[in-house]
């Protein structure tokens, strides 16, 4: 049985899809797992470039660090509520996911970046997106940003920050209506705080983002996102258990080697690299789980004494064999349903083995970290008072009293958390 020329593999681009059933339908089967070789390769060496623009004081800083999920003293964030604008574009990776590059841009027309020449000042081929960012009114000059972006055929997403300080129901609409006047046809509003960064509109804006983005560097924004709401919680099971056949089918290269030996220790090799790659995209490693604490002042004891299968630093070599030894059972009938789309592999007896033990183990296994990921995001809001919004409720650790605002677009001091709860639709 052939594959269907309209199914589309999950984990692969158009093109790799289309090479792949290219060899299947031509029965070269060495040829099919390059494929899915080269296509783990290019995800592994995919980079996403986050631009983020707006006017001194808007909270650009803040944003870089809560969706990198750090505190703004923890090491390697950007530095907050300084009077000095950024000069110069300025890069700050995901700590975890360093391929995730967030870049803090300078304001437009400054003397050193004029509106006019600003894109081509800062780059604008180096970004994937833009985030336009604005405590108070979006501006003339941030619409014909947007503009210009458009023109450039990048994305740009506006971001209004310091909700939690002076949201009232007609935000959204007011922010739109602004843009509308200014020449954006259908802006992309999302409205977030940075101290409720699990709220608002922050769970649909990473959606979005995510969304727009192509296989490979749609799949590495899911791993770094945040894990504060269920909601993308899911978002990164979904995105994982999309990989599982491509590992699987790694595997089946080494077992059709005679060398049973040789195949096991391939398997183990892969099991290990990919294990640790679940538990890092759900933020259970120490680091993680150490920022995540001091977010909601809760102690990282405390948070571990949720987690039932391992943390990032457990995965080992025995970790992973003992899991392979148990990997029988109810998903072998899964993987074998599949298998059966991809009828080279069936011949191989072994490859079959192969295919089936590790696309069991690395699902099971999946199912648990995203199980303890939930235990911990439930433990981390656990008391913690805030509205229900999006299925999660306010977690991020506040300050006890707002700074002092800065520049003209300071929020009135009004909080009004009524009436919220959709997203951009
Ligand atoms: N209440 C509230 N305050 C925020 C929020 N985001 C940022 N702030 C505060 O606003 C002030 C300015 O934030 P920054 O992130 O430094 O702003 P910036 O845009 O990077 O500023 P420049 O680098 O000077 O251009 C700081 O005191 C932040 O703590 C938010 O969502 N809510
Ligand atoms: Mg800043």
């Amino acid at each position: 049985m052939a594959i269907s020329q309209e199914c589309k593999l999950p984990g692969l681009s158009e093109e790799e899809t289309e090479k792949f059933q290219a060899a299947v339908k031509a029965g070269n089967f060495s040829e099919a797992i390059s494929v899915v070789k080269m296509s783990d390769d290019t995800l592994r060496n995919t980079k996403l470039d986050i631009a983020i623009t707006g006017n001194s004081g808007s909270g650009k800083s803040s944003f870089i660090n809560a969706i990198r999920s750090l505190n703004d003293d923890d090491r390697g964030a950007a530095e907050t509520g300084v009077t000095e604008t950024t000069k110069d574009p300025t890069a700050y990776p995901h700590p975890i996911h360093p391929n995730v590059i967030v870049w803090d841009l300078p304001g437009i027309g400054t003397t050193k970046y004029p509106a006019k020449t600003y894109l081509t000042d800062v780059n604008v081929y180096r970004y994937d997106f833009f985030i336009i960012v604005a405590a108070g009114r979006f501006t003339e000059a941030d619409a014909n940003l947007a503009k210009e972006i458009k023109r450039m055929e990048k994305k740009f997403y506006f971001v209004r920050t310091k909700v939690d300080v002076d949201l009232d129901t007609a935000m959204r609409s007011d922010c739109m209506e602004q843009l509308q006047k200014s020449g954006i046809i259908s802006p992309q509003v999302f409205l977030v705080s940075r101290w409720d960064f699990d709220k608002y509109d922050s769970p649909q804006l990473q959606e979005t983002l995510a969304k727009d983005l192509k296989t490979h560097k749609r799949h590495v924004l899911i791993s770094a996102l945040p894990s504060m709401s269920e909601k993308i919680l899911k978002e990164k099971q979904k995105a994982l258990q999309e990989q599982i056949w491509k590992q699987a089918l790694k595997s089946c290269s080494i077992a059709a080697v005679p060398l049973p030996f040789l195949s096991v220790e391939c398997d183990v090799k892969i099991l290990v690299e990919n294990m640790r790659e679940y538990c890092k995209s759900f933020g259970l490693d120490d680091d993680s789980l150490k920022s995540l604490a001091k977010q909601v002042r809760k102690s990282v004891d405390e948070l571990k004494s949720v987690i039932q299968s391992a943390l990032a630093k457990d995965i080992t070599r025995e970790e992973a064999l003992k899991r392979l030894r148990q990997a029988t059972g109810e998903r072998m009938m899964t993987a074998k349903s599949f298998i059966s789309l991809i009828p080279l592999i069936g011949t191989g007896i072994a490859a079959e083995r192969s295919y089936n033990v590790t696309y069991e183990m690395l699902h099971t296994f999946l199912d648990e970290v995203a199980e303890d990921a939930q235990r911990v995001l439930k433990k981390a809001l656990e008391g913690q008072s805030g509205l229900l919004l999006n299925g999660s409720s306010s977690a991020l650790q506040k300050p006890r009293t707002f700074p002092a605002e800065k520049g003209a677009q300071s929020p009135t001091l009004e909080a009004k958390h009524t009436g919220f709860g959709k997203g951009n639709s």
